[in-house]
């Protein structure tokens, strides 16, 4: 047996080196589907069902129906983790437009393309959640509500590639995305979260953002602790004067952040509050309430 991983594509299993779509796939010529990024703690999967709905809003959202039911969904995520005997991963689900012809017309295409990839992943260095990390406002500005909003998970990431590429340019660790008026919206594939006399703000989704399912958690903590969350705009100055900021994401996950376009925010060093609900938060994903035993 191939000691390859294997990866699921539309209800067959290929080893990852062969695991191919086809170059007429309206995904690869148009950015034309949705994804999902999930990670799975100690052999449950974290907010499976949370993910899995909002795959499927986000394909709602472009009128891409997936041929698969939500319950054969997540059986092909745990079938894929137990081919793979994976307990901790880092899990990529994408449902593409499918194979159609050269003319981005999405009526072309009449099957849906649907792969999981279970994996690992590591974006962020060993000691990011001891010191925090560096950010910068990026010139490229979130993509409206009205335009490939990221409140859709689709495959056009290009406005957060182009942000990354300016961070990396810049030698910062993360680049953080301003929405048309100048308010924050929300990091590369991070939402923010500042801290300021003891109450924390987030930007809403109107700004182009992802409902981010960290984020949700993040809230739910916050209720829990007493700690008072307002869904608020943020502008460049108040992030600039903020005690503390963070970022959340499946892939990240907490991490404090301590510098935007090189102000020091608060002492520099990751604050009481990030430090609290870093602590809360693992304790969320070791709880197997919170996810699917695979
Ligand atoms: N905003 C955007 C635009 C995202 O893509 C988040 C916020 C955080 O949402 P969750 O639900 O994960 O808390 C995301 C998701 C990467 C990477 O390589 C990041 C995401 C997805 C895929 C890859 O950094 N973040």
């Amino acid at each position: 047996m191939s000691s390859e991983l294997l990866v699921y594509i539309d209800g067959e299993y290929y080893p990852k080196s062969q695991a191919k779509i086809s170059v007429y796939d309206h995904g690869f010529l148009y950015g034309d589907g949705v994804f999902e990024g999930i990670r799975e703690y100690n052999g449950i999967v974290f907010k499976l069902k949370e993910h899995i709905d909002r795959l499927y809003r986000s394909a709602h959202a472009i009128a891409l129906q997936i041929p698969l039911t939500k319950e054969e969904m997540t059986k092909a995520v745990v079938e894929t983790l137990r081919k793979n005997k994976m307990r901790d991963s880092y899990i990529r689900l994408v449902v593409s437009r499918g194979v159609g012809d050269l003319g981005l017309d999405p009526r072309k295409c009449p099957k849906p393309t649907v792969i999981v990839i279970t994996d690992t992943i590591n974006i962020r260095a060993g000691n990011a959640k001891e010191t925090g990390i560096t950010t910068m406002f990026s010139w490229v500005r979130r993509n409206p509500v009205d335009a490939t909003t990221h409140e859709i998970k689709s495959l056009n990431y290009l406005n957060s590639v182009m942000a990354k590429i300016e961070a990396n340019a810049c030698g910062v660790d993360e680049a953080i995305c301003l929405e048309a008026s100048g308010c924050v919206a929300e990091g590369v594939g991070e939402n923010v979260f500042i801290v300021k006399n003891g109450e924390i703000l987030t930007p809403p989704t109107a700004t182009g953002a992802l409902a981010g399912i960290t984020a949700e958690v993040v809230s739910m903590l916050c209720e829990k602790l007493g700690i008072k969350l307002t869904v608020a705009n943020i502008t460049p100055f108040m992030m600039f004067n903020a005690d503390e900021a963070f970022f959340t994401g499946t892939a990240m996950e907490l991490v404090p952040i301590r510098e935007v376009n090189k102000r020091q925010i608060g002492d520099g060093k990751p604050g009481p509050i990030t430090k609290l609900l870093m602590a809360e938060f693992q304790k969320v994903i070791e709880n197997p309430a919170n996810g699917t035993r695979i």
